[in-house]
């Protein structure tokens, strides 16, 4: 099962939706996740299903309690927004240093790379001490520049999910459909 997090309106279900979707209205609108959503993203070759689970910001204290089985964890950051980047990367390190962790992929995702006065890469990295928190943490971190507004860095997002490198590692026959998860990846009937 792969999870989607990352602080309050940092735009994870527009992404999800746009990685669900492809095509969006740029006028197209979000509610805030008060739970649990559920997305079914779609392999490039069209041959496999995985189900995303996205978990709103304001569970953040309660997200622990859905790491049992999880494989990649898809952690998205406001890049716009100055006050909440710092305290993002605090909750990131809170995330990976989970026992139950130790083992999964993750896209650290910097998002709203549509707006002008986000940060770029280097400063947002900067900001989340990223450099120390990847010396300090075992787990494989891939950085992703994306917006769910323009759909850049989207099919950037569907490789990662799909790598069959990542997905073989966490199974045991090398099927992409037993590796990554039996009820989380679901080829597709002809
Ligand atoms: N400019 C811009 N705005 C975005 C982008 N993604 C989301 N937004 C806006 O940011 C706000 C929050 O987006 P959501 O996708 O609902 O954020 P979320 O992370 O799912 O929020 P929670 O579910 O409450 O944790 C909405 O007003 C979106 O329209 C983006 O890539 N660019
Ligand atoms: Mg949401």
């Amino acid at each position: 099962m792969c999870l989607c997090i990352g602080p309050i309106k940092s735009g994870k279900t527009m992404l999800m939706k746009r990685l669900q979707d492809g095509d969006l209205d740029e006028a197209s609108q979000t509610v805030p996740t008060n739970g649990v959503n559920l997305f079914t993203v779609r392999s490039k070759d069209g041959h496999f299903d995985i189900v995303v689970k996205e978990i709103g910001g304001c569970m953040a204290p309660m997200w622990k309690n859905y790491f049992s089985r999880i494989k990649k964890i898809i952690y998205v950051i406001d890049a716009s927004n100055l006050c909440q980047i710092s305290a993002a990367g605090v909750l990131l390190y809170s995330i990976l240093v989970e026992p139950k962790l130790d083992n999964i992929k993750i896209a650290l995702v910097l998002g709203k790379m549509d707006l002008s006065y986000r940060q770029m890469r280097n400063e947002a990295l900067l900001m989340i001490h990223f450099a120390r928190l990847k010396r300090e943490v075992q787990q494989k971190i891939t950085v992703i520049e994306a917006s769910g507004m323009t759909g850049q860095g989207v099919e950037i997002i569907r490789d990662w999910i799909f790598d069959p490198e990542t997905l073989k590692a966490v199974g045991s026959t090398g099927n992409a459909a037993a590796a990554a998860n039996v009820d989380a990846v679901l080829p597709l009937k002809k």
